[in-house]
């Protein structure tokens, strides 16, 4: 039944067309059964089938066109096998759209006090209940397909920087070998459309990513994750790292910068050739009462802003943004209430849309470089 009908076959493929080089950064698409996603791209974080604060209707409205949930929290919490049961993760949390999981490998490092990474995979336990797991290559990739998922990442180890050399190798092969048994699952279990991206490990270590991205790229994955970045090497150091490694990844297949970023960050990656981003920025953020807009950042929790019956930006296409004095919001933060964070988490996921729309429009007229250089100096105040 190799046969399709063109249509059929293009519902059916998962793909990445490069539509716009402008410098590095590229203007793009990447296909999937569940719709266009526009690169370069901002995915809203949605851990717990959730982007918080916010319906997929505001997350739509938005501009997003994927998010980003959890293997770790949702293999703990319902669980995988439940999930399947209630017609997958799309139907679950009702968002037709793409949805990219993350493996787990990093939110087990970072969330689980007690873990033990082997070469067969990492026991963990739970952080909600204490109940002991194991998640190993071919776990993930069977939870990622129970959920549903349109784009997998791989189980890597996302090691803490700084690290020793020996300590960052070991990781990295690590992760490599773990990529090529998700490979194998992946190809037994997935359905057509559906993706395995892999993750580029290596630390800040120009060498050891090289040979990551050298052997990823030898696997013919359909795209590729650079991992362990934005764990706290500082900016200068990510930008450096993410110069040594992009040259070695295919330009005919997306590039993902997991977990990053600030505006700052974004538009310095892009300027540099990645084409995806997630981060709970915009979200957590939102929660702790900073706004991000294109006059910089707005923190509503100072009293300046008791009295303020302006707006953040009466020109925003968000209700939140452009509707709400600064005042009410400052009351609703400093008060704890539900709707501030409802409010704000709106607000900066609106931003963060603009803000890679307004990308792809002057990746699409060439003029890339000086719209970051106008953007940054902007965006990166304090008000
Ligand atoms: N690996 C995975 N997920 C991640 C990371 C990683 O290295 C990061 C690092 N910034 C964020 N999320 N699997």
């Amino acid at each position: 039944t190799k046969e399709h009908s063109p249509m059929q076959q293009q519902a059916q493929t998962f793909g990445y067309r490069l539509l716009k080089q402008d410098g590095a950064a590229r203007l793009g698409e990447v296909v999937t059964p569940r719709g266009i996603v526009r690169t370069p791209a901002f995915m809203p974080v949605g851990t717990v089938a959730t982007v918080k604060a916010l319906t997929f209707d505001q997350v739509k409205q938005a501009g997003a066109d994927i998010v980003l949930a959890n293997t770790y929290h949702l293999m703990l919490r319902p669980g995988a096998e439940r999930v399947a049961r209630l017609g997958g993760l799309h139907n679950f949390m009702r968002w037709d759209g793409p949805i990219l999981t993350d493996s787990g490998g990093f939110q087990v490092m970072s969330l689980s006090k007690i873990r033990k990474i082997n070469e067969e995979g990492v026991r963990f336990a739970s952080h909600i209940d204490g109940s002991r797991h194991l998640l190993t290559p071919e776990r993930a990739v069977e939870i990622q397909c129970l959920l549903g998922s349109d784009i997998q990442m791989q189980l890597d180890e996302c090691i803490s920087l700084p690290a020793e050399r020996k300590e960052t190798e070991r990781a990295m092969e690590l992760s490599l070998r773990w990529a090529a048994r998700a490979q194998r699952a992946f190809s037994d279990l997935a359905k057509p459309g559906q993706a395995l991206f892999g993750i580029v490990q290596g630390g800040v270590d120009a060498e050891l990513r090289q040979r990551s991205a050298e052997a990823l790229v030898a696997m013919d994955l359909p795209g590729y994750a650079v991992g362990g970045l934005a764990v706290g090497e500082g900016q200068e150091l990510m930008l450096r790292t993410l110069d040594g490694v992009l040259p070695h990844l295919p330009s005919h297949k997306p590039r993902y910068l997991m977990g990053v970023g600030t505006p700052s960050d974004l538009i310095k990656s892009v300027a540099r050739g990645v084409d995806m981003f997630d981060c709970v920025m915009p979200t957590r953020n939102g929660r702790h009462g900073l706004a991000f807009t294109w006059n910089g950042k707005v923190n509503l929790r100072n009293a300046r802003h008791a009295d303020d019956p302006a707006p953040l930006d009466e020109q925003s296409s968000c209700p939140g943004a452009r509707d709400y004095s600064r005042a009410y919001l400052h009351h609703l933060v400093r008060s704890g209430e539900y709707l501030g964070a409802m409010l704000l988490s709106w607000v900066n996921t609106t931003f963060y849309q603009e803000l890679m729309a307004a990308m792809r429009l002057a990746i699409a007229e060439g003029r890339f470089n000086t719209w970051a250089e106008e953007t940054l100096d902007r965006i990166e105040r304090t008000n």
